[in-house]
């Protein structure tokens, strides 16, 4: 066996020398120029130097070689699930929740946020944590949002009250129900957790949801310039409300420029605005843009109603006012009826009709409706745009 050779063979020295100022090169260039480490690296140099020769040999900068591109996420609206309880109404949350989860939110995983104006318990949180994989925040309503007023007159609204009760009227001799109605009326949509929010689905304990829901809701509001939708419209009970139109009235006459054009007036009455005929969206259900809450008309309106004291005085329901506003201060295009979601606040529901009924798998029987039962209003919804 002969001596290995100590020295290296010339052609070989050419092309370690070679090699050498390449790497060098490369070096220097990814030190000093910030774009170049992305266009070559030392992985994508490469020699094609299979006979040795420095003359043979050729230098190939690899095609950089891109990501190959993700999947586009599914096309997501800025929106949240809303809902508004107390610690005792835990186990009608968690019908809710899990309702809306199976139904609809499992696929799509819109958030929740849920408010009260006591903190929630541990048990309530946990329980209701465990239902979704969905982000879910607890919040707190701040004081001033939820408790009446102290500027209001209490032996007024005591009377109130009082007369409320003899009338047997729902809810007629409570507090609470009146600062419940105030805050989903003209606060909630301030609170500091959905101030990051346009659109919102409200959702209340104790509610079923009947189908599957193939697309997503807040999307189709986006998507359709649509502002406020709703699935069951109805009759509001006068004496909750005995001073409201009269009140809506001075405010149009006040600021007529809030008014839209198209509007659904004709919703809301017969003879072309003199008197409310009482017809409203039923509010436990809403999927809404909150930005319509916190317009300059909106929040103005609501100003107007909260300096007369109706609230308290009487028992304005925030569905009443709701459905005066979307009425009056959006196109009447842009309020939406969702007859494909099936929904059953007790004591009544919406179920669809037509082939949305099998395509989502309803489970509540077509004819048990109450789309045109008596108390409806959809008639007058639908005779909008005949
Ligand atoms: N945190 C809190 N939530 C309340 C209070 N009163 C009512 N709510 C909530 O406000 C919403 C409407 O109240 P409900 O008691 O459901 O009123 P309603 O829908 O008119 O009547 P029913 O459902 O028939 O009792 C629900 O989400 C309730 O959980 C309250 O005092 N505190
Ligand atoms: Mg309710």
């Amino acid at each position: 066996m002969g001596k290995m050779p100590m020295s290296i063979a010339p052609s070989r020295r050419y092309v370690f020398l070679a090699l050498a100022i390449v790497v060098g090169l490369h070096f220097i260039l990814s030190i000093t120029h910030d774009g170049y480490g992305q266009m070559a690296s030392l992985d994508s140099l490469t020699l094609n130097s299979s006979n040795h020769s420095a003359d043979s040999m050729t230098l190939h900068v690899a095609p950089h070689v891109y990501e190959k591109p993700k999947p586009a996420e599914p096309r997501r609206a800025n929106a949240t699930f809303v809902l508004l309880a107390r610690n005792s109404d835990l186990e009608g949350v968690i019908d809710s929740v899990r309702s809306m989860e199976d139904r609809f939110n499992r696929k799509y995983k819109y958030p929740w946020v849920i408010l009260n104006e006591e903190p929630f318990t541990a048990e309530f949180i946990q329980r209701i944590t465990t239902l979704t994989d969905a982000p879910i925040e607890f919040g707190l309503i701040p004081s001033e949002h939820w408790y009446q007023p102290d500027w209001i007159d209490e032996d007024l609204a005591t009377q109130g009250r009082r007369k409320m009760e003899w009338n047997n009227i729902i809810y007629g001799g409570s507090v609470s129900y009146r600062n419940m109605c105030r805050f989903n009326s003209g606060f909630f949509f301030r609170h500091e957790l959905l101030q990051k929010y346009k659109f919102y689905w409200r959702v209340e304990p104790d509610v079923k949801f009947f189908c599957d829901l193939e697309y997503d809701p807040f999307l189709f509001m986006q998507d359709n310039d649509k502002v406020y939708s709703w699935t069951i419209s109805l009759y509001e009970w006068e004496p909750t409300i005995p001073t409201l139109w009269t009140t809506v009235k001075e405010f149009i006459s006040a600021n007529p420029q809030y008014l839209a054009p198209n509007n659904s007036m004709n919703f809301l009455s017969d003879d072309g605005s003199q008197n409310y005929n009482l017809c409203h969206y039923w509010s436990n259900f809403e999927i809404a843009d909150m930005d319509f809450w916190r317009s300059e008309a909106y929040m103005k309106f609501f100003e107007y109603l909260e300096a007369k004291g109706g609230f308290y005085y009487e028992r304005w329901g925030d569905a009443p006012v709701h459905s005066i506003a979307a009425s009056l201060f959006a196109r009447a295009d842009q309020v939406h009826f969702f007859n494909d979601i099936g929904y059953r606040h007790p004591p009544f529901q919406h179920c669809p009709s037509g082939s949305s009924w099998a395509t989502g798998k309803c489970s509540c029987a077509p004819d048990d409706s109450f789309d045109y039962q008596e108390n409806s209003c959809l008639p007058r919804f639908e005779a909008l745009f005949k």
